[in-house]
């Protein structure tokens, strides 16, 4: 997952994207990247790390200008390297940079498509160079020297006809304005915000409301599905439709453990749907456990904390906080490499024992996704004096791959895959194990608002866009493996080392 920021303003952005990157930073934390410009000049700094490493005072002072974009990575398609951190820039036409968040599923399509058709060469693997430059040979397509909004949502009719998959971009067209626009599903969330000042408005686009909530602007509304929003010079704001047929069908998964509680994203607050999922996930426990002997609910910290805390109050059984969770250690299924990933468990979460010793507990988890995790979970539990160990997801198990930018597992390492629910709790060694059903989830998710369907794709594995073929789905498996992740990684390393030493 990755997160995107685009602000117009009146005055310096620099500071802003800074802050608004790092209230993103959930989304990402493997490379981080803004471009300013100013009297036609682009300056850009990006690189591998969080945002506060990325950036230090010598590059904020040189991210001069009143507009720019930003960008933080999580890298999808097992890209690592520095040389993809976004965002990604091309001198023709007019000189356009772009960052977006979301998988393209025809980019090797694309790609060839790119070199032989349009005569534009691809330097590395990353879905953002292939949108960003099928955006610049549409724009350049029209002919025109000076261009107009219209011609710029004309370009972005094009990207929708020819990219497959989901994107959630901004752009920013030297001496023209920042564009933001989302694929014709919605897949990934995207939303608009202004503030007025004596100079006139400003405006702010980003994955995720609260960057607007944070940095003092007001939330206009969500970029819709399909749709174009384009600030131009002036301060003005333009929106188009640019899709034939579009449907909104956000991701679903957004919502059980990416966004923050606080954002609200296509009506919904992630907030509220967590509660609602708590309360669901209960009346399952109540159903499927009636006599249940359960002592307390302790969240699996940080995101199924909102559920959890729900689940017990519905449930009528105490809430506890069990696990302390080392908050200077990293996410833990961004890390590449399952034996790095599984020697960070204990180093992040420790139990208080006292919240087990002879107790029945339920711990909550937003998500069972390798179940690496919640296995080494339910024995520090049984360690720590548990009696019994029962388990709640708060979303169904996850079965089957990602393919709209979400840094899922290859199928075979998922735990859920070709699994039971009753294989999957010997697996974790659970007591028992409760999973929220879809049905339930989706309820959850969309009790406020008209959405008829979601991209629920990893719980049934029924992609959106229609056409996620057997094939690609191999082939991102072999990509997606942990050992095809490793290599990589060794061979980008090499390549940086050879710049180092240079
Ligand atoms: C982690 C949220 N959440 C915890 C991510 C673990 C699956 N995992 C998905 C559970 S946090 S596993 O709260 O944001 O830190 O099933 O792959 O082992």
């Amino acid at each position: 997952m990755c997160g995107v920021i685009g602000i117009f303003a009146r005055s310096p952005v620099n500071q802003a994207l800074y802050d608004g990157l790092t209230v993103l930073q959930h989304r990402g934390q493997d490379a981080a990247g803004i471009v300013t410009c100013e009297d036609n000049r682009l300056f850009m700094r990006k690189s591998n790390g969080l945002v506060r490493d990325v950036f230090h005072t010598r590059h904020m002072l040189r991210l001069k200008g009143n507009m720019g974009i930003g960008h933080v990575r999580y890298p999808t398609a097992g890209n690592f390297s520095s040389a993809e951190a976004q965002p990604f820039y091309v001198n023709s036409p007019f000189g356009i940079t772009l960052a977006h968040n979301g998988n393209l599923t025809n980019a090797a399509a694309l790609k060839r498509d790119l070199f032989v058709e349009d005569r534009r060469h691809i330097n590395t693997d990353s879905d953002s160079e292939i949108l960003l430059n099928v955006f610049a040979h549409e724009l350049q397509s029209c002919g025109k020297l000076k261009i107009e909004p219209g011609d710029i949502f004309d370009a972005v009719a094009g990207v929708h006809r020819r990219c497959r998959g989901a994107y959630a971009v901004v752009a920013m067209i030297t001496g023209y304005g920042i564009l933001a626009f989302r694929d014709p599903h919605g897949i990934r969330p995207l939303a608009i915000g202004r503030r007025q000042t004596p100079e006139g408005p400003e405006y702010i686009v980003a994955s995720e409301s609260v960057a607007i909530d944070v940095l003092g602007y007001e939330l206009l509304r969500d970029v819709q599905a399909g749709e174009a929003v384009f600030i131009d010079m002036a301060g003005a704001m333009h929106a188009r439709q640019c899709a034939d047929n579009p449907e909104l069908t956000p991701c679903i998964f957004e919502h059980v453990y990416f966004a923050r509680p606080d954002s609200l994203m296509d009506g919904i607050s992630v907030y509220k749907a967590r509660l609602r999922m708590g309360k669901y996930l209960a009346r399952k426990v109540e159903r499927e456990f009636p006599d249940h002997d359960i002592d307390v609910v302790l969240p699996i910290p940080d995101t199924s904390r909102t559920a959890a805390l729900q689940l017990s109050y519905t449930l009528g059984v105490k809430y506890s906080e069990g696990f302390i969770k080392n908050r200077y250690i990293g996410r833990t299924f961004i890390m590449p490499g399952q034996t790095q990933r599984k020697k960070s468990v204990r180093q992040k979460l420790n139990p208080i024992e006292l919240e087990f010793r002879n107790k029945n507990v339920l711990l909550v988890d937003d998500s069972i996704v390798r179940g690496t995790t919640s296995r080494q979970i339910i024995e520090m539990a049984r360690d720590a004096g548990a009696r019994k160990v029962y388990f709640a997801s708060a979303a169904p198990p996850v079965r089957y791959p990602n393919v709209y930018g979400i840094d899922m597992p290859a199928a075979h390492e998922l735990i859920g895959h070709g699994r039971t629910e009753e294989e999957i709790r010997a697996a974790i060694g659970a007591d028992r194990l409760f999973f929220q059903d879809l049905d339930d989830l989706v309820k959850a998710v969309s009790k406020k608002v008209d959405i008829k369907r979601f991209d629920t794709s990893v719980f049934n594995g029924e992609y959106v866009t229609g056409d996620v073929t057997p094939e690609y789905l191999a082939e991102l498996e072999a990509r997606r493996s942990d050992h095809a992740r490793a290599d990589k990684l060794d061979k980008d390393n090499e390549v940086l080392e050879i710049h180092n030493t240079a």
